[in-house]
């Protein structure tokens, strides 16, 4: 086995347990000693390399057995730079854990996510919680590269591990009047301070929705790991959306609800600011944003002297797998 405290750790010396700091030296036997990382699945992921400062986030046993297995997926994968680790991992929008993009990964080291549950609920023949775990049984992972355009106008080109949304839903056997996909994030103050803070601009539970066609689409995506290991909770740990045509903000991180729905579900941000934020949200360079322009994009990393600004492209660069969901519908109406 790889990855293993050694046995004189206690585990209540490591907080949390998940988490596993990497040492430089142990990643270079890691590479020199790739074949054993592979045990005879010649197919199976590359790691990842990270630095000495950097945090693995492992996971539960059981999901970093399934997370060695995944596979890359080429049909899917964009073969854009990746968004250094750091950036994925530590430049993040979770206003569950604060405002500030550093403060999701500063205040949700300690953020609890095994054992982790869903509940399927609304127009749904096989209604229920189930365990993260069971969910995930007879899965397979795959590796997709996906860029991740946020509605602020910065992105990033994201390694994710996960399963088409679509074989998840099919499996609870949606009713005729499913329309729509209504997705929940926990509610936990507790845990996330940001939903103690009484300048709140969510109404929490943070909801997000996709319509049935989306949500079914091949593109669309269940989250489990990043770079590789399991998502850092930072990312939404253990389980988060990832529609990768549509502005980051439907991307829902650590979902705790499923809910088929006859009516167009109202999402969070659409609730806070009408006027901004739509229920579709694709990522659309003609139609701007009320206070700012759409048209580009800083492609992290940037900075000051090397601002990295492309163009956006419609629907993220997926139009040509993704417009006919939209044709004949007006945009600029249903923004
Ligand atoms: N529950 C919840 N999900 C969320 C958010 C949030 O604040 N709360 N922010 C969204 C936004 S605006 C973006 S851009 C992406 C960022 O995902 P990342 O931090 O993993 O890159 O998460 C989305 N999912
Ligand atoms: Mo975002």
């Amino acid at each position: 086995m790889l990855i293993r405290k050694a046995p004189d750790i206690a585990p209540s010396e490591i907080t949390p347990e998940s988490i596993y700091r990497q040492r430089r030296q142990f990643m270079k036997g890691l590479a020199a000693g790739g074949a054993l990382l592979m045990s005879g699945q010649a197919s199976a992921l590359a790691r990842y390399a990270l630095d000495e400062e950097q945090v693995r986030y492992l996971g539960p046993d059981w999901l970093q057995q399934k997370l060695r297995a995944a596979q890359k997926s080429s049909v899917f994968s964009t073969d854009e730079p990746l968004a250094p680790y750091e950036h994925v991992t530590g430049y993040n929008n979770f206003y569950e854990f604060g405002l500030g993009k550093d403060d999701p990964k500063a205040y949700a080291q300690n953020f609890k996510t095994d054992p982790w549950s869903v509940e399927i609920s609304g127009e749904v023949h096989k209604p229920g919680t189930y365990q993260l775990e069971d969910i995930l049984k007879g899965v397979d992972l795959e590796e997709r590269i996906y860029r991740l355009r946020c509605v602020e106008a910065w992105s990033m080109v994201i390694p994710w591990v996960g399963f088409p949304l679509a074989s998840l839903l099919k499996r609870f056997e949606p009713t005729g009047n499913a329309r729509y996909v209504e997705f929940t994030t926990l509610h936990d103050p507790k845990q996330m301070p940001g939903q103690r803070s009484r300048f709140g601009t969510i109404d929490w539970p943070y909801v997000e929705g996709l319509r049935m066609d989306e949500a079914m689409h091949p593109l669309t995506l269940l989250a489990v790991g990043v770079y590789g290991d399991a998502l850092p909770p930072q990312n939404g740990a253990p389980l988060r959306l990832v529609v990768p045509w549509k502005y980051g903000f439907k991307s829902i991180k650590s979902i705790v609800g499923i809910r088929f729905t006859e009516q167009m579900p109202v999402n969070s941000w659409q609730r806070t600011a009408p006027r901004e934020y739509g229920f579709y949200a694709n990522v659309n360079p003609s139609v701007n944003h009320p206070r700012w322009s759409q048209s580009t994009e800083r492609r992290l990393p940037s900075s000051l002297f090397s601002p990295n600004i492309i163009d956006t492209q419609p629907f993220n660069g997926y139009a040509d797998q993704v417009a006919d969901l939209y044709s004949g519908m007006d945009l600029r109406k249903w923004y």
